[in-house]
């Protein structure tokens, strides 16, 4: 038995999903497409040709995924709103029985003590709005302030806190910069316009969210980023691809300015997306920071030096995933550290929004050790003076790994995607008791 890391009686313990990722139903009560449906519908764009027209169908089976919260015993629980579920073509009246799907979700995870922690979006822009330019387009971020508002009407009364953005980084690198994502584009370094219209959408659904006396958090995905070697060469590219995975995304909500992205070419205003009042509106408007972990980055310096100012450099003797991303628990622990030595006063409250691993075994001994080994290395971090207040593994059920489609399996359940069975791993039963015994040692706990 590994022993309770110490970390606070408040600490919260989660899951995370995402609507695309495990809701199905794609088509059913007035829910519109989203950039996902059309780019998934691309020949080669997702691994197997796989779709999520189905995925794990938890449109329909979600009393069967809140048994499993609850038996998990879990605190709270991360999903996300499929925004054109709320707004069909992502403007104007809202789709009833969509907002009634969240509204009962809400309701039953409250009944069981788990209290909702809504992404508002998770990747999937209504197509519409993508017609029309998608984050590329400035109103993009209006329209998203228009519909965080919407839904906080419907959900607010009950929802505490709420997350806008899941991962910008990914969203716009891999969306628009690389097309492996949707919306599919490769504009490269034209795609960063797109980061600051998020950014921007954040800010104003904030404003919106704060009216309503909520919590506000962003989903970064965070990774500390260190050179290959002592070059000065290598840590000049280290210091530029730290400023655009890390910086971009954090320096603007915690220190209200972009960082210096010259090396990359681009100027301080991007490409003439930020304007005047935007970055005034983007500081401080958030509560809390939500930091998603996966892994540590090599960078060394670019083998072509007329293309981008950095090359990802392996890492070497560490273990890898099933999905081959590098297992590096230390660097959680230093993440936090580094992200409060940077940041310091101007650092809200973090909490860990996902962290997990793809092992396909009902049996999953590494994931448990991935696990244990990443809730450790926060412990540490917060013994060392880190502010972290809750962990949320990614994720419940294996669900649809975007471009790869079902063959990356994330989920602490493992899910037959033929018969919808759900089958608890070794992890669920071995996160599902360190939870109870976090619990039990609250200094408030029944005996
Ligand atoms: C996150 N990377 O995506 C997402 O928030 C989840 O929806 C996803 O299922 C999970 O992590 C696992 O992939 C990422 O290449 C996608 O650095 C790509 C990267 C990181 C996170």
């Amino acid at each position: 038995m590994p022993q309770i890391p110490a970390l606070p009686p408040t600490f919260r313990w989660g899951v995370s999903t995402a609507a695309y990722q495990i809701e199905g139903a794609t088509e059913e009560d007035g829910r519109g497409p989203s950039v996902w449906d059309t780019f998934a519908a691309r020949p080669g764009a997702i691994k197997d040709g796989h779709h999520a027209r189905t995925a794990c169908d938890s449109y329909h089976r979600w009393p069967e995924d809140i048994a499993l919260l609850r038996e998990l015993g879990v605190d709270a629980y991360r999903f996300s709103i499929a925004w054109p579920r709320v707004q069909p073509t992502g403007r104007g009246p809202v789709g009833e029985r969509g907002l009634a799907y969240y509204d009962r979700l809400t309701d039953e995870l409250l009944t069981h003590g788990i209290t909702p922690l809504p992404t508002l979006f998770h990747w999937d822009l209504p197509q519409a709005l993508e017609d029309d330019g998608g984050w590329l387009s400035r109103d993009t971020a209006f329209r998203f302030a228009e519909y965080a508002a919407r839904t906080a009407d419907r959900l607010g009364d009950r929802v505490p806190e709420w997350i806008t953005l899941n991962e910008p980084f990914v969203h716009t690198v891999f969306g628009y910069a690389l097309g492996q994502h949707a919306p599919g584009r490769t504009l490269l370094l034209d795609a960063l316009p797109t980061a600051h219209h998020q950014l921007l959408g954040h800010a104003l659904a904030a404003r919106q969210l704060r009216e309503r006396g909520a919590r506000v958090l962003i989903a970064n995905n965070c990774t500390p980023v260190d050179p290959a070697s002592g070059t000065e060469a290598d840590r000049a590219a280290a210091e530029a691809y730290d400023a655009l995975h890390n910086r971009l995304f954090n320096d603007p909500p915690l220190t209200g300015s972009y960082p210096d992205l010259s090396a990359f070419g681009v100027a301080e205003h991007i490409g003439g997306a930020v304007l005047d009042g935007d970055l005034a509106l983007i500081r401080g408007s958030v509560d809390g920071l939500g930091v998603n972990y996966y892994n540590p980055t090599r960078v060394r310096a670019p083998a072509d030096p007329g293309g981008l100012p950095f090359d990802l450099a392996p890492m070497e003797g560490v273990p890898r995933t099933a999905f081959g991303w590098p297992v590096v628990p230390e660097g959680l622990r230093e993440l936090l550290l580094r992200l409060g030595r940077r940041y310091a006063d101007a650092l809200p409250p973090i909490t860990i929004t996902e962290n997990g691993c793809s092992y396909p075994g009902i049996e999953d001994p590494e994931r448990i050790a991935f696990l244990d080994g990443h809730i450790r290395a926060v412990a540490d971090a917060v013994a060392e003076g880190a502010d972290v207040g809750g962990y949320f593994v990614w994720t419940l059920v294996d669900n649809f790994e975007w471009a790869e489609g079902y063959t990356q399996r994330f989920g602490l359940v493992h899910l037959d995607h033929t018969t919808q069975t759900r089958t608890p791993r070794a992890s669920y039963t071995w996160y599902r008791d360190l939870i109870a015994r976090h619990h039990a040692a609250r200094p408030d706990a029944a005996m």
